[in-house]
């Protein structure tokens, strides 16, 4: 009989926060969900907590591996990677890391807007070569203050980007499953509508078959030459074929994007492009907050293991 509680599962997780894991409890560690079915069978019956990061795929087929498996702890807001319904078939409960990445997803989301609108990108490469001083400025640009916004999602997220770009003095559209209680916003029952009246759409949606190509080809034409798409949830909430489309054809004037697809191997069209602004997933990516989401996972396999309630759950 083994001794190890805990698999550590994810090569994205950082070397300390793999360490402070293990310190706190024996562990054994495996790159991804599908290396885990290499574990010998007598330390897969002693696992009875999975602390997970990443974005593959984690089913029944990998929680039937451990008999005794109790918790699955997501490192992150999102955990459309793990099956939650058969995960609750096998009582086996879900944590993830609500509300500490609220706020930098948030300001990636509006430092997108701002960077695409006032093409920083494109004013860093004049400054870095040189070419300020032989050819003078760039071309104008676009206003970001007073512009009219709309959150596709107005979940803890969306509430944060609305909330900033509302001190931008914007003009805040959402729409979302049902109205909300909000301070002069308008809401729109359809993707399409909300499209239709703004500039600016930014989407802060969850992710999973639920919301699987929510913003569809209809949407980004909705937006019109004017219209600019920000992503700061999953690639998969849009229809991302439509949206390369769109942007090749200049049917819409741009995209900040921080979440694609298929990551990070991104679909090559998006490279040819001068109007978008790319990101590489790194919404919660500050150390303060990648501090703040290890602790709270840590937290909840903690909880699981003495038997206290879990910190934040999921089923
Ligand atoms: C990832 C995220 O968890 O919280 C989420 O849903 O997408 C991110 O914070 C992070 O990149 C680790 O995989």
């Amino acid at each position: 009989m083994s001794d190890t509680q805990l698999l550590i599962c994810g090569k994205s997780f950082k070397q300390d926060e793999r360490d402070r894991l293990s310190t706190a409890y024996p562990a054994v560690f495996v790159d991804g969900p599908g290396d885990m079915a290499g574990l010998d069978s007598t330390l897969r019956a002693s696992i009875r907590a999975v602390a997970y990061k990443g974005h593959a795929p984690f089913g029944a087929e990998q929680m039937d591996l451990f008999p005794q498996l109790g918790v699955i702890t997501n490192y992150g807001v999102g955990y459309d990677a793990i099956d939650v319904e058969a995960a609750s078939a096998r009582s086996i409960a879900v944590t993830n890391t609500p509300d500490v990445l609220s706020d930098d997803v948030a300001d990636l989301a509006v430092g997108l807007m701002i960077a695409q609108a006032r093409t920083m990108i494109r004013g860093h490469a004049h400054v870095a070569s040189q070419r300020w001083a032989k050819e003078g400025e760039i071309p104008l640009n676009r206003k970001v203050s007073g512009s009219s916004v709309g959150i596709v999602g107005l979940g803890r997220i969306g509430r944060e980007i609305a909330d900033r770009l509302a001190a931008f003095k914007c003009e805040i559209h959402y729409s979302s499953r049902s109205e909300k209680e909000t301070p002069g916003w308008t809401y729109h029952p359809d993707v399409v509508s909300l499209a239709q009246a703004v500039d600016f759409l930014v989407i802060a949606l969850v992710g999973g078959a639920e919301t699987k190509g929510h913003v569809t080809r209809e949407a980004i034409q909705a937006l019109g030459p004017r219209g600019v798409v920000i992503n700061i949830s999953r690639g998969t909430t849009v229809d991302e074929g439509a949206l390369l489309d769109a942007l090749e054809a200049g049917e819409i004037a741009g995209a900040g994007l921080d979440v694609y697809e298929n990551e990070p191997n991104i679909d090559p069209r998006f490279l040819k492009l001068d109007n978008v602004v790319l990101q590489p997933h790194q919404g919660s990516g500050s150390v303060e907050t990648r501090t703040a989401m290890a602790e709270l996972q840590l937290a909840n396999v903690a909880a699981f293991l003495k038997g206290e309630p879990l910190v934040t759950p999921v089923n």
